[in-house]
């Protein structure tokens, strides 16, 4: 589970697993590690509430097969009293652009359980089909169905879809 130190706590490659769950499996956790994967959402609030973690995001570009990668700093879960929402800093670097924008500070959002800055919808019921960290809705969504909306943005005022066809979500402490 653990390399060099990360943690990877959501991992996808094969089209098998269905990720329209609802909030308390996202909580629990599902998949094979082995295969496609998700640690759960109170392992991820009790890991995160210690200590200063780094988060680590890897997407392979279903088009060229390249890897793109960028981290940040102080990643942390917050409870699920607060809807786990997700916090990093704004520090960033790699090969990617800062994906996190919109998404910084938002809680998770599943198909039974709408947290999400849309107010007129669910980002979760609407063509993506997965939980996440939803803002209005996404600039990234690593859960999302492969077909329509696995997939990030070049930017948040860019309707380019780049699609994805592997990725990692990954937490280190420093
Ligand atoms: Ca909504």
């Amino acid at each position: 589970m653990s390399v060099n130190n990360w943690i990877t706590f959501h991992h996808r490659s094969a089209e098998t697993l269905d990720y329209n769950r609802i909030w308390a499996v996202y909580k629990e956790g599902f998949g094979v590690w082995s295969s496609d994967y998700w640690l759960g959402l109170e392992k991820l609030y009790r890991m995160t509430s210690q200590g200063t973690w780094r988060l680590r995001i890897e997407m392979k570009k279903l088009s060229s097969g390249d890897w793109v990668s960028t981290e940040y700093d102080n990643f942390k879960v917050d409870s699920e009293a607060l809807g786990y929402a997700l916090h990093v800093s704004t520090y960033w670097y790699g090969n990617l652009h800062n994906i996190i924008t919109g998404q910084n500070g938002a809680k998770f959002s599943t198909r039974n359980k709408d947290n999400d800055d849309w107010s007129e919808g669910a980002c979760s019921l609407e063509d993506n089909l997965g939980g996440f960290w939803y803002g209005n809705c996404y600039m990234f969504c690593l859960t999302c169905v492969r077909g329509s909306s696995y997939s990030y943005r070049l930017a948040a005022d860019d309707d380019t879809l780049i699609k994805i066809g592997r990725s990692n979500m990954m937490m280190r402490q420093l």
